[in-house]
């Protein structure tokens, strides 16, 4: 199986460019249940130790059925599918640019829950149009065991995010270990309390959000993802349900620069148009490195070929 890595402000992708498992045709949506019904042994082989770590995110690419597109993909992490992922895109369309697939300009690439688009502006930096972005609560009150209250809103950026107004803890580097704790017990709060994206949407990432550090900058966040690790960069999908909150309030214009932080201090540059349906159509641009390109091995006597599971 051959791979390119990537790494975008400092959070790692995984292309599989050959090999994968055959998921058949039809809707892209329904591909990606196949994979994570179907392959979830695959998912975890491909990304976990030894060969990877709990933070790096998959990129499956899959004939797309709009022909519009340069390829269909499917993001997934350890813990299962992600609907969309802004820093695999920016990872994958570098990844094609360094396979020579596209080169700088305008590109659509279809994911399970829509089409997005990329702007390639060179072989590091590219822009990803997101899907319409949207918060569906406003100021909901959390009582977080060890914590107390914390009030956040409910936001769709490709996935369902929880976006704490405040942090608990400053949003420090060296505060990551109890960032993280705080997240999942974050996450369990909202589970009890049968708090949802719309339709029952699973809240599986947790944004605490706080105030830049770096001039020039205007936020700063830490994300955990599904699965229990950290995003080093700013989080594309976390930072575009962002930018919808802040639109909704009135605390950003369209077309103005929102720069957000990372807990690891990368950045993305956000912008956003007005959606259709109420919500907004972030702009994330970023910059990713190719790490590696890869032949994958699979020793059938290895006892740790699907990678080291709980
Ligand atoms: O950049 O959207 C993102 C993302 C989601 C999970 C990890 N990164």
């Amino acid at each position: 199986m051959r791979v390119i890595d990537t790494h975008t402000a400092g959070e790692p992708t995984r292309t599989i460019i050959e090999g994968g498992p055959s998921l058949g045709d039809g809707p892209l949506a329904e591909r990606a249940v196949r994979l994570e019904k179907e392959h979830s042994d695959f998912c975890k082989a491909v990304l976990l130790e030894p060969r990877g770590h709990d933070a790096v995110v998959g990129a499956l690419l899959v004939p797309p059925s709009d022909p519009d597109c340069v390829t269909g993909v499917i993001y997934f992490n350890p813990a299962g599918n992600l609907g969309m992922c802004g820093h695999a895109t920016i990872g994958l369309a570098i990844t094609l640019a360094h396979m020579g697939r596209i080169k700088p300009g305008h590109h659509k690439i279809e994911t399970p829950v829509g089409v997005v688009s990329v702007d390639l502006h060179d072989m590091n930096e590219a822009s990803v149009v997101n899907v319409e972005s949207y918060r569906h609560l406003k100021d909901v009150e959390l009582d977080v065991e060890a914590i107390g209250k914390i009030t956040g809103d409910v936001a769709w950026g490709g996935n369902w995010f929880f976006l704490t107004k405040d942090s608990p803890l400053p949003l420090d580097f060296g505060n990551i270990v109890e960032l993280t704790r705080i997240s999942n017990q974050i996450r369990s709060a909202l589970v009890a309390n049968g708090i949802t994206g719309k339709d029952g949407g699973e809240i599986d990432h947790i944004e605490l959000t706080g105030p830049a550090k770096h001039a020039g900058n205007h936020g700063r966040n830490f994300v955990l993802c599904p699965g229990g690790a950290y995003d080093r960069s700013p989080c594309g999908t976390g930072t575009s349900a962002k930018v919808a909150c802040l639109a909704e309030d009135g605390k950003l214009a369209a077309d103005e620069l929102w720069v957000q932080e990372s807990i690891i201090d990368s950045t993305y540059q956000l912008s956003y148009t007005p959606g259709r349906d109420g919500g907004v159509i972030p702009t994330v641009t970023g910059k990713a490195y190719v790490t590696a390109e890869a032949t994958l091995l699979f020793d059938p006597n290895d006892p740790y070929a699907k990678g080291i599971q709980a």
